[in-house]
């Protein structure tokens, strides 16, 4: 009996040490601190390459962007679909951005703060779930990133400071500079905005825009930047943006300019009309064979063909493949096959859960094993719809679900999972059940 115990024991430990060790996305954790070498981004604790395959949320400032910035939503990114970074973008001008007239009923104290507790949320969120995240001071419409250049110093002052104990943080201090802005006004910029962000954060990655809506990286690596740990954005929107674009993106490979695509659309220019998947692989292709990062744009349910979820869906998290638009279907496939979870099949559905309230405000959860599952993702709320829920990952077939609120009614579902590559690959959820907790 006393050996049964132990052995028991025993595989139950090795159990939880292999889930901890293969579910897990390789991330913050593992990485710690990015740095740029060579050409490349590097982990500061491992020194392996690494590549950022994230997803842009549409403007922070609008509502077809800030609904998505929540733990929820960047966990699903993350086991759901393989991706391990996130980028957050505050526009400084256009509806209502950091640098424009607040409107009616506000200030521009009270838009910015607003803004800044988004971008906390994320930062949090993120570091939270052990993925990397960009603060995107998202220059567009007013062109030259010097018109609101003291405006960034006081804003990357705060983030550097607010942000310098995370290893997590990476700071992009104009998205598109465009309308005729030459790269010298560009590098006369950073070089006073790094230094204010370097002050605080000395670590950590800087990613500096480029002429012509971040297209000309051939010009940035004519006479880069002095600093170290800095890499240069080129976007590109494949219906767009072809051959003449990677062209551009080769000539500064060869002369070993530190690039990141920070932001790339499956659409036109627009964010809207056509898509080409066929000219967006030919990007990816060859930004894996140089080891690039790159983020879609983006994620919202606004209507054009750039956002990645269909117009107007409603799901601010846990989406599944009817929730998502082409453009959603296509660039979270590829991010699954980069992250070795293609081929693997969802487990089945969970059969038989039951709950009820055990003493000491617990549920007490017990289910049908799956049987090709290697655990269990149960998810618990006081709202029907599972807002502001809590999940919780499990490898038997049972679990005490504990510090509950007395009297308040709870919500239950789960689905298996299977570990695939650097994330999980989801079965569908059981029925919910309710109880409420009385002892
Ligand atoms: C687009 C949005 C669109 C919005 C427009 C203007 O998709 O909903 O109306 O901005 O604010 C960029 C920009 C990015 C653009 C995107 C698509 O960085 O802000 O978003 N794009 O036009 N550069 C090239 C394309």
């Amino acid at each position: 009996m006393k050996n049964f115990f132990l052995k028991s024991i025993m595989i139950i430990s090795i159990m939880i040490f292999m889930s901890g060790f293969t579910s897990r996305a390789a991330g913050v954790n593992d990485y710690g601190t990015l740095k740029v070498s060579g050409r490349y981004l590097t982990s500061s604790k491992t020194g392996e390459h690494i590549t950022l395959h994230g997803v842009s949320t549409h403007g922070i400032n609008w509502d077809v962007g800030y609904p998505y910035i929540s733990k929820d939503a960047f966990s699903t990114l993350k086991e759901d679909y393989g991706v391990n970074a996130i980028r957050l973008a505050m526009y400084t001008t256009e509806y209502f951005g950091y640098c424009d007239k607040a409107g009616a009923g506000e200030t521009q104290e009270s838009v910015r703060k607003t803004l800044k507790d988004r971008i906390d949320t994320g930062v949090k969120a993120a570091s939270e779930l052990d993925m990397y995240v960009i603060i995107d001071w998202h220059v567009l419409n007013d062109q030259n990133p010097n018109k609101y250049k003291k405006e960034a110093k006081s804003f990357f002052k705060e983030m550097s400071e607010k942000y310098s104990s995370y290893d997590n943080v990476l700071y992009e201090i104009c998205n598109e500079p465009n309308g005729g802005t030459s790269w010298s006004d560009i590098s006369k910029y950073a070089n006073e905005i790094i230094p204010v962000i370097r002050n605080n954060a000395p670590d950590a990655v800087v990613i500096v825009g480029t002429p012509t809506w971040s297209q000309d990286v051939d010009v940035a690596a004519d006479s880069p930047l002095s600093f170290d740990n800095v890499m240069y954005t080129l976007h590109f929107y494949a219906a767009t943006h072809k051959d003449s674009y990677r062209d551009k993106l080769k000539k500064s490979i060869d002369k070993g300019l530190p690039v990141m695509v920070t932001e790339y659309g499956l659409s036109e220019a627009s964010g809207n009309g056509n898509i080409d998947t066929s000219e967006a692989l030919k990007w990816l292709d060859l930004l894996d064979e140089n080891g690039i990062s790159y983020f879609a744009w983006s994620l919202s349910n606004k209507d054009e063909s750039s956002a990645l979820l269909k117009a107007g869906n409603s799901k601010k998290s846990g989406w599944s493949d009817s929730d998502l638009s082409k453009a959603g279907k296509w660039v979270f496939s590829q991010y699954q096959k980069r992250a070795g979870m293609s081929g693997v099949e969802a487990p089945g559905k969970v059969m038989g859960l039951k709950v009820k309230n055990s003493k000491g405000k617990k549920i007490a959860a017990k289910w049908n094993a799956v049987s090709d599952a290697d655990g269990y993702q149960i998810t618990y709320s006081t709202n029907s719809k599972f807002k502001k829920s809590k999940k919780k990952t499990v490898l038997n077939t049972s679990v005490i679900l504990k510090k509950l609120k007395k009297k308040k009614t709870y919500y239950v579902k789960l689905r298996a999972y299977k570990n695939a590559g650097t994330g999980k690959k989801f079965g569908k959820y059981s029925a919910v059940k309710r109880i409420k907790i009385k002892k």
